[in-house]
């Protein structure tokens, strides 16, 4: 008979998350099994390779803190790393730290069951793996299923179709090319100036017009290496222990209206200059009061305006259906100006939705557009699209799909309860997605190590969610969201973005500093809310 192979560990996802959850697993003398989708790790930046696809927080920040070395060995381009060289970092990191040989790539998890007779989950692939493990980590990443929206008549298209999140491994060019680019969220933001100069023409069909602030990207010198790597023991203990998103960036002691007008233009200006995401910081009621939010959604769109030269199409490029912030901030390079060349137009397919795609192109309810190519930056069911791909069976057979149809519900963003010993890394309930991604995830790869050290140490067999602390932390998820203006955005924190999905703000609107301090006191005080279960006790229930 063929045995099926045991691991402590079995994580999904070699990204960032899953590449940090599997050498901290080796740290605690765990045998662990990585299985990755993919040819190769690095998650997000395996799959996002379309033109332009850039970091929008600088990159010194954007990348892992547990090394010392690491961090001092690794050279960092610019201040915003391309997707190349966030990709040359992952391989960089897997080859340092030996990892490769414990990910098995080209593989998806299929299902995972836990069966509560042993204690174990029984995993099974798509390249027909069955594995054991005791526990079960989701390192599946906040923005990894992508999603194409089914248009009537997509299928007939007789062109080139890409996703952002599914762009070739080899380059595509667009010499000569219609092309038209579905999506102005971040993906298409980033990849329209850079299409626009190599496309015969650009047609970029916007639903939503969004807030993009200029990344004002640089190549970083030696010197500002230098520096920020000294600095390197303060900015990471800010960003974990006082940050609100993980970003090494002055807290705001004010809000909008308490400053002069003037003042606080001299402020917008002075932080469009310096460009990126540090905009929201510049008060501390930009996405709590709608009246100071207006001033800085109103700065922005003048900004537009000014960039703009085609009044109406200055206009459409102007936000209004949300407060700034409300949806991701995008951070561009020369995307508004993108609009002044006679090769690119925009469509609004807000006023005049998309009928069908056709063989040679794209029909909204005004009119006929020839496309050759069609891109489409639809982005991703977030957060917990990948999470629910899988077929996850908790105790008694429960489905996380069933559990989770009316929302995702978890204490800490961390466990479910009914499914033990599985952990989710950054999933719905936790701050991430509003945050620097690398920071959410160290935070939770340390804590869930410090779980299973503590697991071991006690002899305990299994941990799961506390059903009374889930539903006290799914209301609390919920309270803090609602005193804030982010649901007022049709956004992908709200799930709003993929037809069918519950509109429920998935995640947790609370500092990065804050919502780790919850979680230390958790543990330190002996995982309050969870519940957990002793070797003996899941003997017991075996025997019986
Ligand atoms: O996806 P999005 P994204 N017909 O969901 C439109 C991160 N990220 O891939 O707004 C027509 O933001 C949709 O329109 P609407 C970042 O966190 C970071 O751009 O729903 N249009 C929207 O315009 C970001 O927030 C970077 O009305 C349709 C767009 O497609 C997240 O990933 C770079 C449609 C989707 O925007 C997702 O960004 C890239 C339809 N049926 C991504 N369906 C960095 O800079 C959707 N749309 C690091």
């Amino acid at each position: 008979m063929k045995s099926t192979k045991h691991f402590d560990v079995v994580i999904v996802g070699a990204g960032f998350a899953g590449m940090y959850m599997l050498h901290k697993s080796r740290e605690l003398g765990l045998t662990a099994r990585v299985y990755e989708a993919g040819g190769g790790v690095g998650g997000t930046w395996y799959w996002n390779r379309y033109p332009g696809a850039r970091c929008d927080i600088e990159s010194m920040q954007y990348s892992y803190s547990f090394s010392e070395e690491l961090q001092q060995e690794w050279d960092w381009s610019e201040r915003y790393a391309a997707q190349p060289e966030l990709l040359s970092y992952a391989n960089h990191v897997a080859d340092r730290f030996g990892l490769r040989s414990d990910i098995q790539f080209d593989t998806r998890i299929d299902r995972a069951e836990f069966d509560g007779s042993r204690g174990i989950w029984r995993v099974a692939t798509s390249v027909g793996d069955a594995v054991t493990a005791r526990f079960v980590i989701l390192a599946t990443g906040v923005l990894s299923s992508a999603q194409l929206p089914m248009i009537k008549g997509i299928d007939s298209f007789a062109g080139d179709i890409y996703h952002t999140a599914r762009w070739p491994h080899e380059p595509v060019d667009f010499t000569g090319r219609r092309v038209g680019l579905i999506g102005t969220g971040s993906s298409g933001v980033q990849a329209t100036p850079v299409i626009a100069g190599q496309a015969d023409h650009l047609t970029v069909f916007q639903r939503t017009a969004n807030f993009s602030l200029p990344a004002r990207n640089a190549k970083l010198t030696d010197q500002q290496r230098q520096e920020i790597r000294s600095n390197y023991p303060e900015i990471r203990r800010f960003a974990r222990e006082q940050s609100r998103t993980g970003v090494y960036v002055p807290l705001p002691d004010r809000g909008a209206l308490d400053d002069s007008e003037q003042t606080r233009r001299a402020k917008y200006e002075a932080q469009w200059e310096r460009g990126g995401l540090g905009f929201l910081s510049l008060y501390n009621d930009l996405l709590r009061n709608r009246a100071s939010n207006d001033t800085a959604a109103e700065f922005v769109r003048e900004k537009i305006a000014e960039i703009v030269e085609d009044e109406r199409t200055a206009k459409l490029l102007q936000p209004t259906t949300h407060p700034l912030g409300a949806k991701r901030i995008c951070v561009d390079t020369d995307y508004f100006a993108t609009f002044n060349r006679p090769n690119v137009s925009l469509v609004d397919i807000r006023a005049n939705p998309i009928e069908e795609i056709g063989p040679d192109g794209v029909r909204t309810t005004e009119g006929d557009h020839k496309i050759d190519v069609l891109v489409f930056a639809t982005g991703f069911d977030a957060i917990t699209g990948s999470v629910l791909k899988i077929d996850i069976r908790g105790r008694d057979g429960q489905r996380l799909q069933e559990k989770w149809a009316d929302g995702p519900r978890t204490y800490l963003g961390l466990m479910s309860a009914g499914f033990p010993n599985l952990f989710i890394i950054t999933g719905p309930g936790s701050p991430a997605g509003l945050t620097n991604a690398i920071v959410s995830i160290e935070q939770h790869v340390e804590w869930i190590g410090d779980c299973l050290s503590h697991l071991k140490a006690h002899d305990i067999t299994t941990i799961e969610a506390g059903r009374e602390a889930e539903d006290e932390w799914v209301a609390l998820v919920n309270e803090v969201a609602s005193k804030t203006l982010y649901p007022l955005a049709d956004s992908w924190f709200m799930g709003a973005n993929i037809p069918g999905k519950p509109r429920v703000f998935l995640p947790f609107v609370e500092s990065v500093a804050r919502y780790r301090q919850i979680c230390l006191d958790v543990a330190e005080q002996g995982y309050r809310g969870f519940v957990t279960n002793g070797a003996r006790q899941v003997r017991k229930a075996a025997a019986t």
